[in-house]
Order: structure tokens, then C-alpha cells, then sequence
């Protein structure tokens, strides 16, 4: 902190505060956040949209309001660790997005997503709706041959494409099961599901983790459980996974979901088993316009700011 108080001063309206990147290959990033402000897969009017602010509301709420995250790091009491000291973090913008170009706006996720790989940094993406997973998923196609897919959901998103639409925020999961280069896949915090739809992700050999499960058996246990730290993770973390009541401003609120508190180790121990090999990352689902003082985008911010000091505490142990 500077010695002189300025007399004016705007922070950087960035996630985190970090720095605006415009041109991602001049930097060597740890983490390039993407916001991706889509939500023309969700089942609007059923579902409530409203998604494609959530990366603004995560920039106008970040975990700190210092914004300072890159220089002192984030403090996390629980754990007694200062996450990010130094992290490299950059916002790179949004996701260009053409209305109604369903196809030309997944290119674009995925083709994002392979500018941030090219240039060494981690894809940390703020949707949006849960259909963008998927296209982000896919950009890891030309880069990686194998790799593992964990997400955190009410939902199994496993849909047999309802309403005739293909893409949608309910089928994402059914697209990345058919990608080549991905192996396990694991949710956790479903409870809303058909029995057909829970059938058939059964069959189809993903692992399926109930909030009773996160009870029962606690976080390190699962963890320890469904991750290879041998191959690389990619996380998607749909906020509706958590009770209703810590995320009002979700899109499909869901009761019945994990604590905050269960969350945050989730991550933890998702981090920990994996030492750090986590290959990317999407936090989905918030609806500001239905957010009650911005409860969940802080929330939200504050998840995706422990999930890269998680990352980076375990990648450097
Ligand atoms: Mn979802």
C-alpha cells in the first residue's frame, strides 16, 4: 500500500482485481480468468436466465475488497495459509458472444480456451449457464489425451436432450462423456434427477456422490477416493451444488445441497489429492439480477479465489 493516500482512485473493475490482459501471449499467466456470458442454454422461462452477468457481478464483487489478492495473497483462517502471494492473475475478457450463434459462440469458448493453454496459463472460466462447459471442455482437445472431469451439481446434466435442443445447460455433461480424452467422471451434490436420467449416467459409468455421501463420509475420504493425481482434473463448479439457502441467486435454486463450509473443503481436498493437477476450471449458475445482497456473487468469487490458492498451494508443496 502506498504511503500517500490519493485523493481519487477507481479499482479495477477485473475479477480479483487483477490486471486487464489484452494480449494473453505477451504474459506468462498462472491463471487467465475468462468470463463467458452466455446463457442461451438455459430452459428460459422454466428456468430463470439471466446468467451472462455473472462475470460482472463477480468483478463487482470480488473476495477482497482490497483487490490486492496478487500482491499479499488471500488469507485463509481455517487453514492458516496465505493462498495467491504472487499468483499471476489476469482477467482476459469475455467470451465474444453472437446472439442466437449457438455453434459460432461454443467455437469461441473452445478456441479461448486453447489461446490460454498456448500461452501456459490455467482457463479459469466465470459463466454463464452450465451448457458452456462442454465447448470449454472441448478445448483441451488438441493439448491433452487423457484426462479426468469432476463437477459439483444439484443436477446430473446427463439429459437426453429435452425440448429438442441439443446444447443446453442440462445435456453438457452428456456431450463431455463423448469427448475421447476424457476418462473418469464424478459429481457431486446431485438430488435432482429423473430416474432415467440417474439411470442412464449409472450406466454410463460416472460416479454419482450424494450430499448424504459428503456427510457421511467427509470430504478427504471422497476425494482421495475419485481423484488420480496422475492425470490432470478439470473442475466445473455448478453453484446450485450448495443448499438453496447459501446461494439465493442461483438460477435453480435446489434444497438439500452442501454447506459453504463443505464446499470449501471439497475444493480443499479435491486440490490436495490431486497435488495441484488441476487443468482447468468453470464456476456456473448465478443469476444476479436474483441475488439478495450480493450473497452468492461474493460467494461465488470468494469459491473460485480458494479453488486457484488451493491449486496453487498443492502444485508447490
Ligand atoms: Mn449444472
Amino acid at each position: 500500500m502506498s504511503e500517500t493516500i490519493p485523493n481519487f482512485y477507481a479499482p479495477p473493475r477485473t475479477f480479483m482485481g487483477a490486471e486487464r490482459i489484452t494480449d494473453l501471449s505477451a504474459h506468462k499467466l498462472d491463471y487467465a480468468m475468462l468470463g463467458v456470458p452466455y446463457a442461451e442454454g438455459t430452459f428460459a422461462p422454466y428456468i430463470q436466465s439471466g446468467q451472462a452477468d455473472m462475470p460482472n457481478a463477480l468483478r463487482d464483487n470480488p473476495v477482497t475488497i482490497f483487490f490486492d489478492i496478487g500482491e499479499v495473497g488471500l488469507f485463509d483462517v481455517d487453514k492458516n495459509l496465505t493462498l495467491l502471494e504472487g499468483a499471476r492473475i489476469g482477467d482476459i475478457g469475455d467470451v465474444v458472444i453472437s446472439p442466437g450463434e449457438g455453434k459460432i459462440n461454443r467455437d469461441r469458448m473452445s478456441n479461448s480456451v486453447k489461446e490460454i493453454l498456448a500461452s501456459g496459463a490455467v482457463p479459469i472460466a466465470v459463466g454463464g449457464d452450465h451448457s458452456i462447459t462442454y465447448p470449454l471442455v472441448r478445448g483441451f482437445e488438441d493439448t491433452h489425451k487423457t484426462m479426468d472431469f469432476i463437477y459439483f451439481d444439484a443436477h446430473l446434466d446427463f439429459a437426453d436432450m429435452p425440448l429438442e435442443s441439443k446444447y443446453n445447460h442440462g445435456t453438457q455433461t452428456t456431450h463431455i462423456h463423448q469427448l475421447p480424452f476424457v476418462r473418469n467422471i464424478t459429481v457431486i451434490g446431485a438430488r435432482n434427477s429423473t430416474a432415467a436420467e440417474f439411470q442412464r449416467a449409472k450406466a454410463a459409468g460416472i460416479r454419482i456422490i450424494p450430499v448424504h455421501e459428503v456427510e457421511e463420509r467427509g470430504a478427504e475420504d471422497i476425494m482421495q477416493e475419485v481423484i488420480d493425481a496422475s492425470v490432470p482434473t478439470y473442475v466445473s463448479l455448478d453453484i446450485d451444488g450448495m443448499d438453496a439457502i447459501y446461494v439465493p441467486g442461483t438460477t435453480h435454486p435446489e434444497s438439500g445441497g452442501m454447506t459453504f463450509k463443505q464446499q470449501k473443503e471439497l475444493l480443499f481436498e479435491l486440490n490436495k489429492a490431486a497435488k495441484g493437477n488441476i487443468c482447468g476450471f468453470d464456476i456456473v449458475e448465478l443469476c444476479p439480477a436474483n441475488d439478495v445482497n450480493h450473497i452468492t456473487a461474493l460467494t461465488a468469487s470468494k469459491l473460485t479465489a480458494l479453488m486457484m490458492g488451493y491449486r496453487s498451494h498443492f502444485l508447490n508443496q
